[in-house]
C-alpha cells in the first residue's frame, strides 16, 4: 500500500464511521446522552476531512529540508482530541459548566500541546529548536493527564462508584492510546527518522481509527450503560429527559393501564 491508499482508505473509513455513528446516536435519551453523542460524532467528519486533505495532497507543504509537512493532521488534532478530552470530561463533571475553568484549562493544555507538535514538526530536520517546541508539547501532555488522573477523576468518584469506574475505564484506554502518538511522532520523519514516512503514516492512521473510532463507540456504549442507571434510580431531572415519550415512560415507569372488563 502506498501513502496515497492509506489517506484515502482512513478517509472512507472516518467516513463510514460517522454515518454509523448518526445510527448509535438515534437512541440518545437524555441530555448527557446527547452531549456526548454530537462530541464523539463530529470526530470522524473532521477527521475524514482532514484525511481528504492529505489524500489530495492540499493537507501538505514541502519543507526547506525537503520533509512533508502534514499541517492537515495538526488541524484536525486541534479540534478532535479537545473534543474527545471533553467527552471524557463530561463523564466526570456531567455538566461543562460546573467546573468551567477546569474544561477550559485542560482544552487550553491541548491546544498547546497540538500547536506546540506542529511548530515542532515544522522546524528543521535535527535542529535544537525542534526538540524544544517538542519538549513544551509533552509538558501540556502532562498537564492533561494531570488533570484527567487528579481533579477529574475525583469529581467522577463524587458521583458514584459507576460513573468512577465508567470514567476510570475510559481514561485509561485514552491515557495509554495518545501516549503512543508522541512516541511515533519522535521516530518518524518528524523526529529522528527511523520510522519510514509511510510506516508513519500507517501508524498515525491506525492511531487514528482507535482513539477515534473504536474508542468513540465504546465511550458512548459506556455512556449509555450509565443513563440506563440514572434512568432506572430516578436521577435524571425531567429538563434533561429528551422529549420521546418513550423516554418519559421508562423514566416514569409509566405502566398501561388494565383494561376494564
Ligand atoms: C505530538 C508531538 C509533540 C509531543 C506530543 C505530541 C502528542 C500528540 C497527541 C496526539 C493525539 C491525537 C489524537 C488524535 C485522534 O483523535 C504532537 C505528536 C506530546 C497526544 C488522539
Amino acid at each position: 500500500m502506498t501513502k496515497t491508499d492509506i489517506l484515502w482508505a482512513t478517509c472512507f473509513v472516518m467516513a463510514l464511521a460517522a454515518g454509523a455513528f448518526i445510527v448509535i446516536g438515534r437512541g440518545r435519551r437524555t441530555r448527557d446522552e446527547e452531549n456526548h453523542w454530537i462530541a464523539h460524532f463530529i470526530v470522524p467528519i473532521l477527521a475524514s476531512l482532514a484525511y481528504l486533505g492529505m489524500a489530495t495532497g492540499q493537507g501538505e507543504l514541502t519543507l526547506g529540508d525537503g520533509r512533508t509537512f502534514y499541517f492537515a493532521r495538526y488541524l484536525d488534532w486541534s479540534v478532535t482530541t479537545p473534543l474527545l478530552l471533553l467527552g471524557l470530561m463530561l463523564t466526570s463533571l456531567k455538566s461543562p459548566f460546573r467546573r468551567w475553568a477546569v474544561v477550559l484549562g485542560v482544552i487550553g493544555a491541548d491546544i498547546i500541546m497540538v500547536v506546540t507538535g506542529a511548530f515542532a514538526d515544522a522546524s528543521t530536520h535535527a535542529s535544537a529548536v525542534k526538540w524544544i517546541w517538542y519538549t513544551i508539547s509533552c509538558g501540556a501532555f502532562f498537564f492533561v493527564y494531570m488533570a484527567l488522573y487528579g481533579t477529574l477523576s475525583r469529581e467522577a468518584a463524587k458521583d458514584g462508584p459507576e460513573t468512577a469506574s465508567v470514567f476510570g475505564t475510559n481514561r485509561n484506554i485514552l491515557a495509554v492510546l495518545w501516549l503512543i502518538y508522541p512516541i511515533v511522532w519522535a521516530f518518524g520523519p518528524e523526529g529522528v527518522g527511523s520510522l519510514s514516512g509511510t510506516g508513519s503514516i500507517a501508524a498515525y492512521a491506525a492511531l487514528d481509527v482507535l482513539t477515534k473510532v473504536v474508542y468513540g463507540a465504546f465511550a458512548l456504549r459506556q455512556t449509555a450503560k450509565l443513563t440506563t442507571l440514572e434512568i432506572a434510580g430516578r436521577r435524571v431531572a425531567d429538563a434533561d429527559l429528551r422529549t420521546a415519550p418513550a423516554v418519559y415512560a421508562e423514566a416514569h415507569m409509566v405502566v398501561a393501564p388494565e383494561p376494564a372488563h
